[in-house]
């Protein structure tokens, strides 16, 4: 056989389900060709072969290439300012019901060009690949009319353009009213559906639709609207559900056989059961959690009683989630949620892939699958979650290659 790279004196975490902890093979070797796994197994059992490279790891580990699932990455401005409103008291529904919030993303992301957009996110996934992230979802909902959604849109799409990093779009025009439709929550859910995600899914720039179902957002009705016409357009769906109370949107998304329930902080029993009938991904996002000084945990026993895949994610975005940090949030999963070291990394990895649709193709290293790689220097998986505000990434190989090369 011949392979491009073959990765030896390893420990793979392959996040498989092999009865193993983390599914994890002590003294691994990785062969790697044409971009995907070739084989994966103990060392001693490995074919007789031929490798363009073959890297000793000196015992690190290897994990799948980390998946951040719900992120809106791309956005103009930031929000540092209403942070300071909110240390001294005020909350996110008030300074969202005054005006500032999502809508002053909106502003500065319409005033944003594409290239100016491009080259602000580029930073901040930057940081994030740098944690041995290879896969990343991006939503829209900053733009909220067709022209500035789609701008959002082009923008992730290039983010991904140089295969360093695959890039998941999702199209959340259905995230909050755009001034223009102020008190018409109805006539903008109109736009939505005749008009944005018609041609957004007609020009290819969505792989998935999203809505905020909330108080603060939209109802469960004016979201069954959007999902209906994500049906039509063959788009599956998403949807930030239960996150400040319990609107029963998971058991609407649900209904759809939606890929993920997003926040989940307040979702009902039968929500969580409805989750599990759908095999509905349940993504929790600590980080936003932590910014919102949120003190209701999302119901973690239900969903594993339920056998309801949990994944972790950024959520990144400007006003309740600025993290760059994947790892930080795998550490607040433990620490906030009580979820073990290997249910985060099977968060970030074989769930998180579940949640994006790519679990054929991502999220464990299987042969077969993409070549897309983390390695770390630790001594055992819980380390990912247990340091926090650093980083053991020692290298990232993406489709087979090379994205950060190890020391
Ligand atoms: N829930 C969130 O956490 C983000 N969007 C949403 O629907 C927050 C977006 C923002 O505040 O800019
Ligand atoms: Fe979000």
């Amino acid at each position: 056989m011949n392979w491009d790279l073959l990765l030896i004196d390893c420990r793979a975490a392959t996040m498989a389900e092999s009865g193993a902890p983390y599914g994890a093979i002590e003294d691994a070797a990785i062969a790697v060709a044409g971009g995907r796994i070739a084989w994966i197994g103990p060392r001693r059992d490995i074919p007789l072969g031929t490798a363009k490279e073959t890297v000793k790891l000196n015992g690190r580990w290897v994990t799948p290439g980390l998946i951040d699932c719900h992120t809106h990455l791309v956005y103009g401005g930031d929000r540092a300012a209403e942070f300071e409103l909110r240390l001294k008291g005020a909350t996110y529904e008030e300074i969202a019901k005054a005006g500032g919030g999502i809508a002053s993303t909106v502003k500065a992301t319409r005033a944003a060009s594409l290239d100016d957009l491009v080259a602000a996110s580029a930073l901040r996934l930057a940081s994030l690949m740098g944690e041995g992230v290879t896969t990343i979802e991006i939503k829209s909902g900053y733009g909220l009319d067709l022209e500035n959604e789609r701008k959002q849109l082009r923008a992730a799409r290039r983010l991904g353009e140089a295969g360093l990093v695959t890039v998941r779009t999702t199209c959340l025009a259905a995230h909050a009213l755009p001034p223009e439709f102020s008190g018409d929550n109805e006539g903008y859910i109109a736009r939505v559906c005749e008009e944005i995600l018609p041609a957004i899914a007609g020009e290819g720039l969505a792989d998935a639709v999203d809505a905020f179902c909330e108080k603060i957002a939209f109802t469960p009705a004016q979201t069954r609207r959007v999902f209906e016409t994500a049906k039509k357009l063959g788009l599956p769906v998403k949807l930030h559900a239960e996150q400040l109370s319990d609107q029963g949107g998971t058991q609407l998304a649900a209904e759809f056989g939606a890929l993920s329930c997003d926040h989940l902080e307040y979702v009902s029993d039968e929500g969580v059961a409805a989750m599990a009938r759908a095999d509905t991904v349940a993504v929790l996002l600590p980080g936003a959690f932590y910014a919102l000084r949120e003190t209701k945990l999302p119901p973690i026993d239900a969903f594993r009683k339920a056998g309801v895949p949990i994944a972790i994610s950024t959520d990144h975005n400007p006003g309740t989630s600025p993290t760059l940090s994947l790892l930080l949030m795998l550490s607040m999963g433990t620490t906030f949620f009580r979820l073990t070291p290997e249910e985060v990394l099977l968060g970030a990895t074989r769930h998180a892939a579940q949640a994006l649709g790519l679990q054929a193709s991502h999220g464990q290293l299987k042969t077969g699958m993409a070549a897309d790689l983390a390695i770390w220097s630790v001594e055992r998986p819980a380390e990912l979650s247990y340091w926090f505000g650093g980083n053991p990434c020692a290298g990232s190989i993406k489709n087979g290659s090379w994205v950060k090369r190890c020391a």
